[in-house]
Parts: C-alpha cells; structure tokens; sequence
C-alpha cells in the first residue's frame, strides 16, 4: 500500500520554495523519496532555503529565478533537466497577495497579482509538460486558495488570478490528460505563514486580530492551518495514488468551505 504514495526517482520542481507552504510540501515530498528542486525570486532567500533543506537532512537544488519570466523559466527547466533530471512533478507555488480595495488599486498593482499567481503558473507548466510528454507522464500541482471560490473585502486581484488557476488547472488536465499527465490543485485553507502575518498580529492590548477569531469561528477544525497540514495532500496527489484524479482541486481548509459559520 505504502508503494502507491512513494515518490522515489521522481524529480520535483516546486516554485517560491524558500520557507512557508512551499518548504513544507518540498519536506513532505522529500520524506516520500523525490529530489527536491526549488527556486525562489531572490539569491538570498534560495541561501535561506537552502540552509533550511539541510539543517532537515535534505539535498535540495535551489536556483534563482522569477515565475513571470518565460525565457529565464524556460533555461531552468533546461539547466535543472541537464544538473538533475527531467522533472515528473511540478508544484506552482510561488504567490503573492495584495490587501487593497478594488477602488484604491491601481491596473499596475492588479497585473503584477496575475502575472505571479496566474500567468506564472501558465509559463512554468508550460516549460515542463513537453518533457513530461516525451517520458510519458507528469503530475502538475496548483497552489489554489479558498479565493478560487470565494470572495472577500481588498482581494480582489487574488481572487481572480486564484480563480483563473483553478480554471487553468482544469485547462491542463483537459488539454494533457491523454499524455498522462495529471494537474490538480489544492486549495489551502488559511495557513499561518508569512503571507498571512498581518492577518494574526496581535493587538496591542494583546488580544487576537478581529481577522484571526474570525478565521477560527469560520473553521470547523477551530484552528489556522500549518504549512504541513499540505504535506499528505500533495504527495497523494504528485504519486501514483492519484493517477485517475484529474482536474480536481483538493480544498485542505479544516472545513471552512462545508461550514455556513457559527451562530452569533
Ligand atoms: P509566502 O510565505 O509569501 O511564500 C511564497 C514564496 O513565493 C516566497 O518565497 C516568495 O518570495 C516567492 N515568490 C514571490 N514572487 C515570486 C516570483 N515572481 N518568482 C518566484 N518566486 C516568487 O506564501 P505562502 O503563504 O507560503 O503561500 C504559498 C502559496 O500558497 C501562494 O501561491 C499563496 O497564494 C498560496 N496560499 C497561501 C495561503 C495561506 O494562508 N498562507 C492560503 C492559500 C493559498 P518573496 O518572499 O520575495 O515574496
Ligand atoms: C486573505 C488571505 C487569503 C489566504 C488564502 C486563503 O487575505 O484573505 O491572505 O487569501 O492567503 O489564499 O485560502
């Protein structure tokens, strides 16, 4: 049974994986055997990420580079097939959010949302699914939100790039399906990482942030979600434990999405 959800002699590109949900699912994906290859937008952050691999006992290649840049996307899948392998699994993971009122943000600020969290994972899988063709299978992994369905107050931008790479995602599984390639998503609850910080700071009468009880009174579990509560879900679906699941996205959010909320 445990063969099923090994990874051992894959090659696994996860974008943006310096720390955060990136990190945890490169860890979990490690445990299951893969080579974990990640990049990250800045030289300091891939050092960073690549102490934090090995004080875990993991072997990572990191490289520097920017999702949104096709041909420099296009030369690392080249450099990480010629130093690595070709890659079986891609995780998109690299995102950014933006808080700001749809009326307050500019078309400048919108673009560069999409651009990361939607045209990025539009460049990088296409860097990698020509190959996955060629070795006769690959697993695609979408980092989603609970914004690829729902909508809240200054998200905006997000919303619509997360809800554009659910669509993405059921685009790909259409388009590659018959190649065996499977591209799925998950859609992450709220998880305490950086990009959330803001989100869970406390008062300064130390109480918690209005947002970080509302988020607990929203989730049935009652808790944020950690980066390694992602580790099973995406390595069930970068194994073959997953090669008839396609186009599906795998909301890991305690519940929230099933809840109608708590009574006042
Ligand atoms: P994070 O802590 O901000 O990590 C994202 C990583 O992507 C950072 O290392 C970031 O670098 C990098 N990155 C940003 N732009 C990039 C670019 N153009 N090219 C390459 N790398 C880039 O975020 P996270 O919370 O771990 O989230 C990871 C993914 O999960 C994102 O797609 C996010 O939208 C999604 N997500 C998060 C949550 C949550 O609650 N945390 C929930 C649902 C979905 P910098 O540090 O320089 O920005
Ligand atoms: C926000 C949050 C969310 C989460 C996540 C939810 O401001 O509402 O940042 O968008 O990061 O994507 O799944």
């Amino acid at each position: 049974m445990s063969n099923m959800f090994s990874l051992e002699g894959k090659v696994a590109l996860i974008t943006g994986a310096s720390y955060g949900i990136g990190y945890a699912i490169a860890k979990a994906f490690a445990a299951a055997g893969a080579t974990i290859v990640f990049n990250d937008i800045k030289q300091e952050l891939v050092d960073k990420g690549l102490a934090s691999y090995k004080a875990d006992g993991i072997k990572a290649h990191g490289y520097v580079c920017d999702v949104t840049d096709e041909d420099k996307v296009n030369a690392l899948v080249a450099q990480i097939e010629k130093e690595v392998g070709v890659i079986d699994i891609l995780v998109n993971n690299a995102g950014i959010i933006k808080r700001i009122p749809m009326c307050e943000m500019t078309a400048a600020e919108f673009r560069q949302v999409i651009d990361i969290d939607l045209n990025g994972p539009f460049i990088c899988s296409k860097a990698v699914i020509p190959s996955m063709i060629k070795k006769g299978h690959g697993k695609i992994i979408n980092i989603c939100s609970m914004m690829s369905e729902l909508g809240r107050e200054t998200v905006s931008a997000y919303a619509a790039a997360k809800g554009g790479l659910k669509m993405l995602t059921k685009n790909i599984a259409s388009e590659y399906g018959e190649f065996n390639i499977q591209c799925n998503g998950i859609g992450p609850g709220y998880i305490a990482t950086p990009q959330t910080a803001p989100l869970r700071e406390r008062q300064p009468d130390g109480s918690r942030h209005p947002f970080d009880s509302f988020i607990i009174a929203k989730t049935p579990a009652a808790r944020w979600g950690e980066a390694e509560d992602l580790g099973g879900p995406a390595v069930f679906l970068a194994s073959d434990a997953s090669n008839f699941v396609n186009g599906h996205i795998l909301y890991v959010d305690g519940g929230i999405l099933a809840y109608i909320g708590k009574q006042p």
